[in-house]
Order: structure tokens, then sequence, then C-alpha cells
């Protein structure tokens, strides 16, 4: 009787050990998902670009912050107009994401920037861009590099 409870008890202990170390969310947890993920183009010279791609949360999360092996840095940023010119700046507390709605990041709009881009970035190539958030696990995107589509903001800037 008491070897038999010694065994569950051994049995209980290594199931708890499974258990933590196992990063599969559980059921229901909140899973954001990506797609169109595209990174411009290095211009020649430059080891900065932008990237940008469509987030939909299934519960409210944030990005909180991104991080890729070809370059650097990567920052949230947020653009805005500020006397005629469109003017961009680090979103430092991340870009909230509403629960089951398409959030974009596109030219002229939040985009992620890459600073310090590790080898010239031309279009064909991958980049490989892992997403953090709040409250929803990582997620690991491969962004394709091309060409966004042109908007008015292409003129005047390189992101
Ligand atoms: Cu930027």
């Amino acid at each position: 009787m008491f070897l038999r409870a010694l065994v569950s008890a051994a049995a209980l202990l290594t199931l708890a050990a499974c258990n933590s170390g196992d990063r599969a969310p559980a059921p229901g947890a909140p899973t954001v998902q990506v797609a169109d993920a595209l990174c411009r183009p290095t211009p020649r010279g430059r080891q900065t670009t932008g990237c940008y791609m469509t987030l939909t949360a299934s519960g409210a999360d944030r990005l909180v912050s991104v991080e890729s092996p070809d370059a650097n840095i990567v920052q949230i940023h947020e653009s805005r107009m500020e006397s005629n010119m469109m003017m961009m700046q680090q979103m430092r507390d991340g870009m909230p994401l509403a629960a089951g709605q398409a959030t974009a990041l596109a030219p002229g709009g939040n985009h992620l920037m890459l600073l310090g881009v590790k080898e010239p970035l031309a279009v064909g190539d991958t980049v490989t861009l892992k997403l953090i958030f709040a409250t929803a696990a990582p997620v690991e995107v491969t962004a394709t590099v091309a060409q966004p589509v042109a908007s008015e903001y292409d003129q005047t800037t390189a992101h």
C-alpha cells in the first residue's frame, strides 16, 4: 500500500515536470495570426529598412517587441504628419492589438524598422522576424523582401 502511494507520487512529479517544460499554449490561450509579412529592400549603402504585415489577435493583446537574426535592432515605429513632413518615432510601449481585428503595419503608418541590417536585402530575399506579445505566445514569421504597393508616401522617404 505504502509503496503504491510512493510510485504514484513519483509519477505525478514526472508529469508536473513535463508540463512545465512544455511551452505549447493552453487550449483557449490567445494567439496572433500574421499575414503578408514583407520587408523593403535596403536602399543602396543603407542598413535600415521598413517591414509591414497584418496582425490579428484572438484576444486583446500588444505587440511588445520584435527580434531578428538579420538585423541588430528592430523597432516598432509610428508615422505622423508634422508641419507637412512625415515624421516617425518609436512606439516605446509597443502596438496595441484589438481582439479579432486586423491591425496593419503598412507604408505611411505603423511599421517595423530594421536597424543595422546585417546583409543588404534584395527583392526575393527573406527576413526572419520573431514577434513578442504581451499575452500570446511569440510568433516567428518569414518576411519576403519586396517593394510594397506604391503609395504617395513612397516618393518622399525610404520607409
Ligand atoms: Cu521607421
